[in-house]
């Protein structure tokens, strides 16, 4: 065995590991009752989103990398996302929690004993090892979905996490990321998913981002203005959403005199006017662009602003470089229970000077989920082509939420226009006129 595929097999168990305890955090930390009951029709019950992670690595590693019998081909069916809607979901007959919990550490088992069985070199390695980055991302995914369950249940709080990093710099307002052609997508990133692939050029007009991302304070002064009762800031569809589901505010606002109150995982706090906003859906997120005198920036625009270095004309990996996250470049992770601050991370910013790309909240962005000039489907259509078309719009950068596995300059998320219960927020651009160019 080279040192290549050894330190290939010791970050692949790392990351397992390091998945498999963020997973027991979420699921450990309710009752039973908590862990089977559904706490929003939006979510599936914890407990089917535990032992779906258990069936898909039961799938992709034990079965098709490994070629083994499966463990409980009798449970495919109840966790197949295609088959059941979120909301069907607690009528199934699911595995109990201890069934679950049971099951995921059987798979595991048998899939750690495959990690060292399996030939990671040579043609297989990149399909065999990808395959197990896929379902460190693929769990990390479920991760971030079970702490959006989190925020939806009610009762008292049962995660705790040390508040975000303070301001350690001032923020300017907006930066000029200048026109031409960057490379967007990637061929080389070893876990990138089949959607982030392949790189290919694109020419991007010269255009405005804003530095940060909008505020809670930003976001009241919008509501106060009437915002939400002015069709002119949204656009046909997004009115009728907002008529249609009575949207007034992000979603878990509470007025609270003259200002505003949110629960966050079981706790009322005074909204933070600094913080930025979360919770908001594409439309809420377009109209407030509008009324701001500005637009959502495209996909594109976000990762040239993310990505492009002007100085040698490459595509970075994150804003800050090629290197991996570290703790002090972005808020991922779980490791803080909300977004923070702009100028929190000044060592994540960009060359341009944006910051907090990568972290915090996810960016809402004008683009449509589509593949890229040669897009081929891996491991199949059902990860990501499906849903390829205008009913998703793209989400960027991760969120406090998101695991450094399943976050980089390239990933990219998709959801309904009208979601929110993601940790979805947005950022401003604006086009650059010709007196602005210098
Ligand atoms: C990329 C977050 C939209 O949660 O539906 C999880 C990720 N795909 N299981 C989702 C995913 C299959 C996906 N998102
Ligand atoms: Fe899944």
């Amino acid at each position: 065995m080279t040192d290549e595929t050894e330190r290939l097999r010791d970050r692949v168990a790392v990351e397992l590991e390091r998945t498999r305890a963020r997973t027991a955090l979420l699921t450990d930390a309710v009752d039973d009752d908590d862990l089977v009951r559904q706490h929003s029709p939006l979510m599936s019950p914890l407990v089917w989103d535990l032992a779906h992670v258990g069936n898909q690595e039961e799938l992709w590693l034990v079965r098709d990398v490994g070629g083994r019998d499966p463990v409980r081909r009798d449970i495919d069916e109840l966790y197949d996302a295609f088959q059941h809607p979120r909301r069907d979901r607690p009528q199934l007959p699911l595995l109990g929690p201890v069934e679950a919990r049971g099951y995921v550490r059987t798979v595991r088992d048998k899939v750690l004993d495959l990690l060292d069985a399996v030939p990671l070199e040579g043609r297989r390695l990149t399909t065999d090892a990808f395959a197990f980055g896929m379902i460190v991302q693929h769990e990390q995914q479920h991760d971030e979905t079970m702490l959006a369950t989190h925020q939806l249940r009610v009762g008292a709080p049962v995660l705790t996490a040390p508040s975000p990093p303070d301001a350690a710099v001032r923020v300017g307002d907006e930066v000029l990321i200048p026109g031409g052609p960057f490379t967007m997508g990637t061929s080389t990133e070893a876990w990138a998913l089949d959607n982030e692939r392949p790189a290919h050029t694109v020419d991007v007009p010269a255009f405005f981002m804003d530095a940060a991302c909008v505020t809670n304070g930003e976001y009241a002064r919008f509501i106060a203005d009437g915002g939400y009762d002015q069709p002119r800031w949204w656009t046909p569809e997004g009115w009728e959403h907002r008529v249609r589901a009575d949207l007034t505010a992000p979603m878990h606002w509470l007025r609270d005199r003259d200002w505003w109150a949110y629960t966050r995982f079981g706790r009322t706090e005074a909204v933070n006017p600094d913080e930025p906003v979360v919770h908001v859906c594409f439309h809420e997120a377009q109209a407030y662009a509008a009324w701001a005198g500005k637009r959502l920036p495209t996909e594109a625009e976000w990762e040239k602003a993310a990505r492009f270095d002007p100085a040698t004309g490459r595509s970075r990996r994150y804003p800050w470089g090629d290197e991996d996250p570290q703790e002090h470049h972005a808020n991922l992770g779980q490791r803080h229970l909300a977004p923070a601050v702009a100028g929190a991370y000044p060592a994540g910013a960009s060359p341009a000077g944006v910051h907090q790309l990568i972290g915090d909240v996810w960016e809402w962005t004008a683009s449509d989920f589509a593949g890229y000039p040669g897009f081929a489907a891996f491991p199949y259509r059902e990860y990501s082509e499906v849903f390829f078309g205008p009913k998703y719009k793209v989400l960027r950068g991760g969120s406090f939420g998101t695991d450094a596995a399943a976050c980089r300059g390239t990933f990219r998320n998709w959801d309904y226009p009208i979601r929110r219960q993601i940790f979805s927020g947005l950022r401003c651009a604006r086009d650059a006129h010709l007196s602005e160019l210098g």
